[in-house]
């Protein structure tokens, strides 16, 4: 415990001191403009008038334009499909996937700063872009960098919360747990305490989201130390990004694992608004809880198997295959077998199917392009790729299954487990990590825009059937 105050001395100290794109695309990422502001506070204080008065102009004058019908498929089927939130950082096309305040994944690996010329987008350059709209240079990006690691000191209690808890709990309990520490010291519970104005809501939610953001690799890291490793903390390198910070703390310095790191955080950090995360986070802070508080809700929603949990589902699953069979390299008809045989259990195959996606995960893409690209030999990397020729046709016959193909967790384990993150209880930890930086943008535009609490009218099983009996 002392050596973890004395690391947290000393960075305290050191913070005092210191795919082609097709030609619509192209377009479209053209229209986007390049910041030209000193930092990214500046940026945004600047956005908010005009964001304020095009949310003003829709309310006064398209207050009753309907968005399409509510369902009763919808009420009982989990709302898909059922527009009812505004999100400004990004949007899912069924067929497409994620873009990004219109950006692919392509586009922003072209058009994002890397840490070196053509490196995969640095997750504070998606952050620059989700908050503002804009696509940041290096230099704004590097400053950006150096605030959030000047931004990263973690108070002992929150060690010593997570230290409360058996190492055997589970790392999301414990995340959740460390970021519930972190809400302590709130900026925007002392503001609201103190009598803040509306208007200037969004300005300690800033904060906040800014302190969270970098404050989360500290823990995250922590947890995996503790749990898998030696309980020593690896202080965070003054010389390092974000993404290549976390793999550091983690205790991962292959560059080719800071470069896949960059691109996790980058392409998990937003997916909308309506998925669990994202939208309790939304929902959390709509009665004015801090982003702290919103935030561990979020964790608490991703930490299911049919959302964040899938990624770790997905390895234990690979790793299933191979015990029964005895080699990763086993052939279709083996394959099939145990698809069937998981399918005849009752359970899901983790990493398929989505909400909203109707095709193959453009997350799922990118990163069996980095895996072509770095490991094409390695044997679990194969079985994946051989699992996506074999599950799709089995998911379709079962002929209620909407979306037979692989989504974001189906590839990102066997990435992590050939660097040497083999422990994939803690996937979802690093999932969460990446969530905060698209979250967290939301959550300051819904104080700038004064966003209402959240609130849906529910109807009872018997008013339900009374509506459909008329
Ligand atoms: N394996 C087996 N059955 C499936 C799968 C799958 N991968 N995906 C959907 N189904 C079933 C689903 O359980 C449902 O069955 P039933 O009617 O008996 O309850 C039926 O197909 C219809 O479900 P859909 O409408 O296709 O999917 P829905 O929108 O309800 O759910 C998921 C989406 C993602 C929850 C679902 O596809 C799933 O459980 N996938 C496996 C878990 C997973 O990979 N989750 C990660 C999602 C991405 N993320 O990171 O959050
Ligand atoms: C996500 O990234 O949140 C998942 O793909 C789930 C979703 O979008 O519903």
């Amino acid at each position: 415990m002392a050596f973890f105050r004395s690391v947290s001395a000393l960075s305290r100290l050191r913070s005092r001191v210191g795919q082609q794109p097709t030609l619509a695309n192209s377009v479209r990422w053209l229209q986007i403009q390049t910041s030209t502001a000193t930092d990214l506070r500046s940026e945004l204080k600047e956005l908010i008038p005009e964001y304020q008065e095009r949310v003003k102009k829709l309310r006064k004058e398209h207050a009753n334009v309907e968005l399409g019908k509510i369902t009763v498929d919808m009420v009982l089927g989990g709302m898909r499909g059922m527009t009812a939130l505004v999100w400004l950082g990004s949007a899912v096309d069924p067929d497409e996937g994620i873009r990004f305040r219109g950006m692919t994944i392509p586009d922003c690996q072209k058009k994002l700063p890397g840490a070196c010329p053509g490196g995969e987008p640095l997750p504070e350059g998606i952050l620059w872009l989700l908050l503002t709209g804009k696509i940041p240079n290096k230099e704004q990006v590097d400053s950006l960098s150096q605030e959030l690691r000047s931004r990263a000191t973690i108070p002992d209690y929150a060690f010593k919360a997570i230290d409360a808890l058996p190492v055997s709990a589970h790392p999301m309990t414990q995340f959740t747990t460390g970021v519930m520490a972190l809400q302590v010291e709130s900026e925007f519970q002392k503001a609201y305490e103190s009598g803040i104005p509306k208007a200037r809501y969004w300005e300690p939610t800033y904060e906040d989201t800014l302190n969270l953001i970098a404050r989360l690799p500290g823990i995250a890291a922590y947890i995996y130390r503790r749990k898998y490793k030696d309980g020593k903390i690896i202080p965070l390198d003054d010389s390092l990004d974000y993404g290549a910070n976390y793999a550091h703390m983690l205790g991962f310095d292959d560059p080719e694992m800071l470069e896949f790191m960059r691109l996790y955080i980058s392409i998990h950090s937003d997916h909308e608004g309506g998925n669990v995360s994202s939208h309790t986070a939304h929902l959390v802070a709509s009665p004015l809880s801090d982003p702290y508080l919103a935030f561990a809700a979020a964790l608490n929603g991703l930490a299911g198997p049919l959302h964040g949990l899938a990624n770790q589902e997905v390895l234990r699953w690979i790793r299933s295959i191979v015990a029964e069979f005895g080699t990763p390299n086993i052939s279709t008809e083996q394959l099939s077998e145990y698809i069937h045989k998981t399918l005849n259990s009752g359970q899901v195959i983790p990493g398929y199917g989505h909400g909203v996606l109707r095709k193959t995960d453009p997350r799922y893409t990118c990163q069996r392009e980095f895996a072509l690209k770095h490991l094409p030999n390695d044997p679990y990397f194969q079985l994946v790729s051989k699992i996506k020729e074999v599950v799709p046709p089995i998911l379709t016959k079962l002929g209620k299954v909407k979306n037979p193909w692989p989504n974001v967790d189906a590839h990102s384990g066997v990435l992590l487990n050939y660097y040497g993150l083999t422990e994939e209880n803690y996937y979802t930890v690093l999932f969460g990590v990446s969530r905060a930086v698209g979250v967290g943008p939301q959550l300051i535009w819904d104080r700038a825009l004064g966003m209402p609490l959240e609130r849906p009218k529910s109807v009872t099983l018997e008013k339900l059937e009374q509506l459909c009996a008329k």
